[in-house]
């Protein structure tokens, strides 16, 4: 007994002999290389401070989370895979045996802010989604007070790691660089709209484009659900408005929809990446697909055709029929059970067959329905000429009159102005794709404006946040997507994310230049403005995935 015991200890012994033997030393950086300058960090982070020495990320960096809670351990998931696609590096989370650097995941709750894991992300302020990375030698540390935070916290370390190299055979140690980065949202909205009506985009389509917008901090995706030319989303309660209004597109070709199973897996896909799906259903005008489907809508007794054109203003909803606020009761409830966030978007544009007290009416029951629901009302700036009072919200597109009455109304705003924000404007005379009644906006018109100031008359306290609108009579997959929202949609991201003391076109180019090498490894189809030097790879790329 006694021999097996010492036999035993010896055994120990040289196993723990053994196995410091082989241990590594920790890799360690003393001279940095790179500096946080030098990575093109989009948004711009509101405090930066370097310090010499680098932070090494290599085969036995691990992750380590502050509690092993299922949310803790998805975003140490999502951190792996994004470094793994990144650089090939493959690190183990919470292991037993940990060996090398680390890279500390942290939810550090302060008493004022209760830690909400599985809701959605709209704070009322913007404090929950700030947070700090701290790069020190052997530790690099993303702390937030709240889930959102360390979300956005993570991101930016996504683009903390060099762009360089391709791979992790040509580049085994990856130097991130020291300091701290303490940031917060100058916006707490900040958001980015997808016309899936004019044409469809599958489930796969929008989720890709989530994935970009995570990257750049966005956490609003509108998702304009219904139009003239199509209505997208399955109503259980009126089933021909998908059957039949879903059927075609801008163009004439096979158009689509999402049933309810569909867009619940793309508002949970959405709230993984911490951003808000706002549901719109425009009305009473761009409604010629449901009409289509219940001819009672329009109360002109005619049955409308599907209509696979680009005009805009010619269809309407009967706003003295009982019957029509039943039907949008019926359509606002479903979708407002499905949406988690605290908006619904009632549309109120471009009505212009709708007479203006039938509008006013219109507009008045409808975003009384929408509030029943539990939700916010939200519509383009023509819905402030109705009786809007100071709890629904306006986005400004394009009228300064409504903009001041929004005002005067003590309605917050959300800014959109077409001339600056909207992404389905052309770049120039030549581009392929886009529209350009608001004019052209090429990539440092999209940047150089100041949301802060740009609505004359509308007081900083009443903007909410700015959204970009990509409108889609002109395209119709995510290469098309792709090709009109960059680059200038990392540009309304920063306008969204960063102060305006931190924004300058001259030096948000350069970083902007950097993104190609984000862009090319995940083969976003970028439009390779002229304006920018773009910084090709200076080795090889050999994509690995998508990060
Ligand atoms: C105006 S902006 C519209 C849309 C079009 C867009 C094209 C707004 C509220 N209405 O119906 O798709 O222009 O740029």
């Amino acid at each position: 007994m006694t021999f097996i015991t010492s036999k035993l200890r010896y055994l120990i012994l040289f196993a723990v002999l053994f196995l410091t033997a082989c241990q590594k030393p920790m890799i360690e950086i003393e001279q940095g290389i790179s500096d946080f300058s030098a990575l093109g960090l989009i948004p711009i982070p509101a405090a930066i401070e370097e310090d010499e020495h680098g932070f090494p990320m290599y085969k036995d960096t691990y992750i380590k989370t502050s509690d092993t809670t299922a949310f803790m351990l998805h975003m140490a998931q999502f951190t792996a895979e994004k470094i793994f696609h990144h650089s090939g590096l493959s690190l183990e989370i919470n292991p037993e045996n940990p060996r090398g650097t680390a890279i500390e995941l942290e939810i550090t709750p302060t008493e004022e802010t209760e830690v909400k894991t599985n809701e959605h992300n709209m704070d009322p302020n913007t404090t929950g989604e700030s947070y700090k990375i701290s790069v020190g030698k052997s530790i690099l540390k993303i702390a937030s007070a709240q889930p959102s935070g360390l979300f956005r916290g993570i991101q930016t370390l996504r683009q903390l790691i060099p762009n360089q190299a391709a791979t992790i055979k040509n580049m085994p140690v990856w130097e991130i660089p020291g300091g701290t980065i303490e940031d917060a949202p100058n916006y707490a909205f900040r958001g980015a709209m997808l016309d899936v009506a004019r044409h469809f985009f599958t489930i796969q389509e929008v989720k890709r484009y989530i994935d970009l917008l995570a990257y750049y901090k966005i956490n609003i995706l509108h998702l304009h659900l219904t139009d003239d030319q199509g209505w997208r989303i399955e109503i259980k309660k009126w089933p021909k408005l998908t059957e039949v209004g879903g059927e075609k597109e801008v163009g004439g070709g096979t158009g689509g929809f999402y049933t309810q199973a569909q867009y619940k897996d793309l508002v949970a896909y959405a709230n993984k990446h911490f951003i808000t799906i706002i549901p719109e259903v425009d009305m009473p005008g761009h409604t010629n697909a449901a009409s289509v489907a219940y001819p009672f809508l329009n109360g002109n007794g005619k049955t409308p055709e599907l209509y696979t054109g680009t005009e805009v203003g010619f269809s309407t909803w009967d706003a003295n029929n009982e019957k029509v606020y039943d039907f949008v009761t019926d359509v606002v409830n479903e979708i407002s059970a499905m949406s988690p966030g605290p908006y619904f978007h009632l549309g109120g544009d471009e009505s212009h067959v709708t007479k203006k007290p039938d509008y006013i009416k219109f507009v008045n029951r409808v975003s009384e329905i929408v509030k029943q629901a539990g939700k916010t009302p939200i519509g383009w700036d023509e819905i402030v000429t109705a009786d809007t009072d100071s709890t629904a919200i306006a986005q400004f597109w394009a009228s300064e009159k409504n903009a001041a009455i929004a005002v005067q109304k003590g309605m917050k705003v959300i800014l959109s102005p077409a001339k600056k924000a909207y992404l389905d404007m052309q770049y120039k005379e030549d581009s392929p794709y886009g529209l350009h009644w608001a004019g052209y906006v090429p990539v440092d018109t999209a940047y150089i404006w100041t949301p802060e100031t740009y609505a004359k008359g509308v007081p900083s306290e009443l903007i909410l946040g700015i959204e970009a609108p990509l409108w889609s009579e002109t395209i119709s997959n995510s290469d098309e997507i792709e090709y009109l929202a960059f680059p200038r949609l990392p540009g309304y991201a920063e306008l969204a994310w960063s102060s305006p003391e931190k924004r300058d076109w001259n030096e948000y180019k350069g970083r902007l230049a950097l993104q190609s090498l984000f862009f090319d490894r995940n083969k976003v189809n970028y439009y390779p403005s002229e304006k920018i030097d773009w910084v090709s790879p200076p080795l090889a790329p050999k994509t690995i995935g998508k990060d």
